[in-house]
């Protein structure tokens, strides 16, 4: 079997999802951090759209986080991301379903809006990895590409005030749903708090983030950041991250089974 590629953003919470998964399931991964704009052919060549997160598993190319999380849990039951029990199974993943259709898209929409004129913050959160030509080439193309991708976000003052607005819903839902153990479904750590937790990233900025965490936020986001620092949502996302998100199994291209467990290993626990 070989070994599972990552095509992602760094700073992406629907990406964050996606290995989120393939390290809580131990699972030597190998990942390629694409450059926001000059993604497109790349991704595009794969997969007929533009998105990322998307996964190569045994020779199968997946899009959607949630795909992703369900293809692995179907091939990695262990340690498992699905409730057992039918209901709860059902509560996590109509959670899921909502924190990625109703918090995703307009907390990044917000957040961007918000960095809108702070391209640094921009280059070092979504570019700085890249060698330094890509770098070069991803600065000079910034006028064309920063504009396309606003416009593609439908990011604007109307729909980014839409958008402040709904993140406060879907935080206010998830203090509903909690649960008294401290989960959203099973009484356990599941799909669903992964994905709200992730989904929140933007905004909560935990520690345990593996890219840019220590990157100071645009002075519109650290205010908001700090108005919202005390809600039970916020400082529930970053107690999850504290406590499941674990360390990282990527490995390095050729070197598959150098840390985390290799799929052949991952296959034997049940
Ligand atoms: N529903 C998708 C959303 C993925 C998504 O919105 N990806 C963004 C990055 S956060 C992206 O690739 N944008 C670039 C593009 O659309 O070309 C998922 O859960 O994976």
């Amino acid at each position: 079997m070989n070994t599972p590629e990552l095509w992602q953003f760094t700073s992406s919470h629907y990406n964050e999802k996606a290995r989120w998964a393939l390290d809580f399931k131990h699972l030597a991964h190998i990942r390629h951090s694409l450059v926001p704009g000059f993604h497109v052919p790349v991704v595009k060549r794969m997969t007929g759209q533009t998105q990322v997160p998307v996964l190569k598993l045994n020779g199968a190319i997946i899009t959607d986080s949630s795909k992703i999380i369900e293809a692995l849990e179907r091939a990695w039951p262990e340690p498992p991301l699905y409730p057992t029990d039918a209901e709860e199974r059902r509560r996590a993943l109509e959670l899921e379903d909502y924190f990625d259709e109703e918090l995703g898209p307009y907390i990044r929409r917000w957040f961007f809006y918000e960095a809108r004129d702070y391209p640094e913050f921009f280059h070092a959160a979504f570019v700085s990895h890249a060698s330094t030509a890509v770098q070069l080439a991803r600065r000079a193309m910034s006028p064309l590409i920063a504009p396309m991708m606003r416009r593609m976000m439908d990011i604007n003052p109307e729909s980014a005030k839409v958008a402040y607005l709904k993140m406060l819903a879907a935080m206010d839902r998830l203090e509903k749903d909690l649960r008294s153990s401290g989960y959203l479904a099973a009484d356990r750590f599941t799909v669903a708090d992964l994905t709200a937790a992730a989904l929140l990233s933007p905004i909560v900025r935990p520690p345990q983030f593996p890219y840019g965490s220590e990157l100071v936020p645009p002075p519109p986001i650290a205010k908001v950041r700090a108005d919202l620092e005390p809600r039970l949502a916020f400082q529930w996302a970053l107690r999850i991250y504290r406590e499941h998100r674990g360390k990282s199994t990527e490995v390095a291209e050729g070197k598959n089974a150098a840390r985390g467990r290799s799929q052949s290993e991952a296959t034997k626990v049940s």
